[in-house]
Formats: structure tokens, sequence, C-alpha cells
């Protein structure tokens, strides 16, 4: 169902660069956006977060970001975050925080290869569904300097719930069904490649509380839909299974084109995605979306990678294809195929890639060919 402009005809979108390269990348998404043939017509609106907002300001999410994003925007854009690695008194992730306070439980990220490039031989084309509010980044988090007599002990709570787990269990489910759909459009069977499934990815051998819970959850979602009553079920055509993230990690790297839909918590979500995108050859390619149930803001996967930023080396691409992936779920599917296909000729022509995938081109110019390869 396509989202629709709140106020007026322009689609309002919050743009949020936050820290690092971000900056550079999230005004190409904005370019590429305003150029595609056939999108909506958008106003961007800048927000403010980041470490370096919280470093001049005191706070690293403010309310009027929030406000705004609540209040005015029809979908967002996040750019990238740098955390310090040690605890800053008073600082606390704004993107963890953005996701909670905006109920973006799912984040949504394709690892996808490009047809017509060295990496056909070891073909890759998954999404990883991860579960974007609790796990152990609810950050409840303690430090007893005495322990038990041996030194400091820290300790951390990690949250399972069984709705959210069941919500996430339930997208996973639906993205693999949307993704059926398109293979079939495509011309391609379900049976064919092999996919069509969703894998519960989860350590419940060892952590059978939390893990266990959400194994359960995850599986009753599918168990529910399939004894539906009159008729088949929503996920007919769909299949289960599961795989512990260690092993899950180990087949990702020797037989990625095993999985479809890998749906994750947050913590081994997070892990396995930027993983994953060694697949594809950077993870200045991958994209994502943190989905709500109305509200959905993009976000490619990378970090701000402060060595490079301020310098026109970051790769645009996953900045490019989260605007796609927005897009995309606020029901836009014209457009975001046709960004989607620019970009992966112009990955596959290889002329204007950044240093990250071996290449000699600007974050411009990458860009740039992208607006050509669009608009031809
Ligand atoms: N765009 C993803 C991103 O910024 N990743 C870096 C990250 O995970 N940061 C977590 C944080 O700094 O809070």
């Amino acid at each position: 169902q396509k989202i629709m402009s709140s106020a007026g005809q322009a689609l309002k979108l919050g743009m949020i660069p936050a820290d690092g390269i971000g900056r550079e990348v999230l005004p190409c998404a904005a370019r590429v956006l305003q150029s595609t043939p056939g999108a909506p017509k958008f106003e961007f609106v800048h927000l403010d977060a980041g470490f370096e907002y919280f470093q001049k300001h005191g706070t690293a999410l403010p309310d009027a970001t929030i406000q705004s994003l609540k209040n005015d925007c029809d979908g967002a854009m996040f750019g990238s975050v740098s955390s310090p690695s040690h605890k800053v008194e008073g600082y606390s992730s704004p993107i963890v925080r953005l996701r909670k306070e905006l109920d973006l439980y799912a984040n949504i990220r394709p690892v996808i290869g490009v047809h017509g490039t060295k990496d056909d031989d070891k073909w890759v084309d998954l999404v990883i569904v991860r579960e974007n509010t609790e796990c152990l980044y609810i950050k409840k988090e303690q430090l007893d300097q005495k322990g038990s007599g041996n030194g400091p002990v820290a300790t951390a709570i990690r949250q399972i719930s069984q709705h959210a787990s069941s919500r996430i269990g339930k997208k996973a489910f639906e993205v693999a069904l949307a993704r059926q759909q398109m293979r079939v459009k495509a011309g391609i069977a379900a049976q064919e490649t092999g996919k069509a499934k969703v894998t519960v990815c989860h350590k419940s051998n060892v952590l059978s509380v939390t893990d266990g819970l959400f194994r359960t959850s995850v599986r009753s979602v599918f168990e529910d839909d399939q004894k539906s009553k009159g008729g088949p079920g929503r996920f007919e055509g769909i299949s289960m299974d599961e795989q512990l993230v260690d092993s899950m990690v180990y087949r990702l790297f020797r037989e990625p084109h095993v999985f479809d839909v890998v749906v994750a918590p947050n913590l081994y979500g997070d892990i396995i995605s930027d993983g994953a995108a060694a697949l594809v050859g950077s993870l200045g390619v991958v994209s994502s979306v943190n989905a709500g149930d109305n509200f959905f803001m993009g976000e490619p996967v990378h970090g701000s990678a402060p060595d490079i930023a301020g310098q026109n080396k970051a790769n645009p691409i996953a900045s490019i294809r989260s605007a796609a992936l927005l897009l995309e779920y606020m029901g836009y599917t014209d457009p975001a195929l046709k960004i989607y296909a620019a970009v992966d000729q112009v990955i596959r022509e290889g002329k204007y890639l950044t240093p990250d995938l071996h290449g000699k081109a600007t974050t411009t110019e990458c860009q740039d060919a992208i607006l050509k390869a669009l608009t031809n």
C-alpha cells in the first residue's frame, strides 16, 4: 500500500546524515530520489543527530528530530553514526534510540550480488530480517567494581519477548512471500531455485530461555499459519528451517546460495549482516530499511568510516540502494526498480567504482554514473 504525502503534494522525507561519511552519501541518495523517473516529488527536511552533535549540544538525538519525524515526515533516511567504544556519560546511540522511538521493529537487509560480475559463480540473493528493538541492545548494563573479590564484573540484560519475536517472525514470512511473488512474476519457479524459505537464526542450544523464546515464537507464526482453517494459510509455499548462529556464519561463507530470508535477534542480525556484506564485495553496497507498520527509514548498513570521511571516497551505493528500498517499502515499486537497475549497471560496467570495490572513482563520480544510467 502506497504511503501518500501527509501535507500537500510532496512526500516529506526526514534526512538525518549524522556522522562521518553519512554526510557525504545521504545527499547522493537525495539527488537520485529527485532524479528518478516516475518517483513522487520529495521535500527533504534536514534533521540533526549523531556523536558530533552530542559533543556540541549535549544530546545525540534532539527532541526536535524525533518530533519532526513523528509529526511532519512521511518517511526518513539515516546516514551513519560513530558511537565511541567506551562509555561516555550522557551519550546513547541515536540510531538505537530512533528505532525504538518510532517503533521501527524490523531492519530489513537485502544482500544481493549483481549478475554479470565476477561474483556470478557464488551467487548471493538473501535478505536478513533483524529484530530492531530488544536483545542486548536495550542497553541495560551494569558494572560491579568489586565483583566477588576477583575484580570488576560487568553484566548486561538480554531481553527477548514473545511479542517482538512473533512480529519479527511475521515480517520475515511476509518478506519471503513478497520475494516468492516477485520470482513467480519474473518467471522463476520457487522449486527451481530451492528458495522461498525462512531460516530462524538462534543459539537456543546454549541460551535455551532467551533464544528458546525467540525460536518458538517465530516457529509459531508459521505453524499457526499452517493450521489456519478454511484453506491454505497466507504463507503457503514457503518453508521454514533453523540454524544455530555459529554454523549460520560458516554456511553463509561456504554456501550463501542456500539462504533466502534469515530472521535473527538484534545482535546476531547485526553481526551476520555485516559479515554477509563481504559476499557481495563491500559493506559500501549493502542497504537496509528500518520498518514499522506505517513508517520506514532507509539506512546504509555501513558505519561512519571516520578514516575516509570528508575525502569524497565513500561508496554512495549502499545509501542510494537504501533510498530505493525506502521507496519500495513506501509502495513505489517501479521507481525503486529503476534505481536498482541503474546501480547494477554501474557495478557491472565497473568504470565508476569507489576504492572499496577496487575502483578509482570518487563518491561524486559514482553518484553521477548512477544518475546517468537512471536517465538514459
Ligand atoms: N548506518 C549504520 C551505522 O551507522 N552503523 C554503525 C553502528 O552500528 N553504529 C551504532 C552506533 O554507533 O550507535
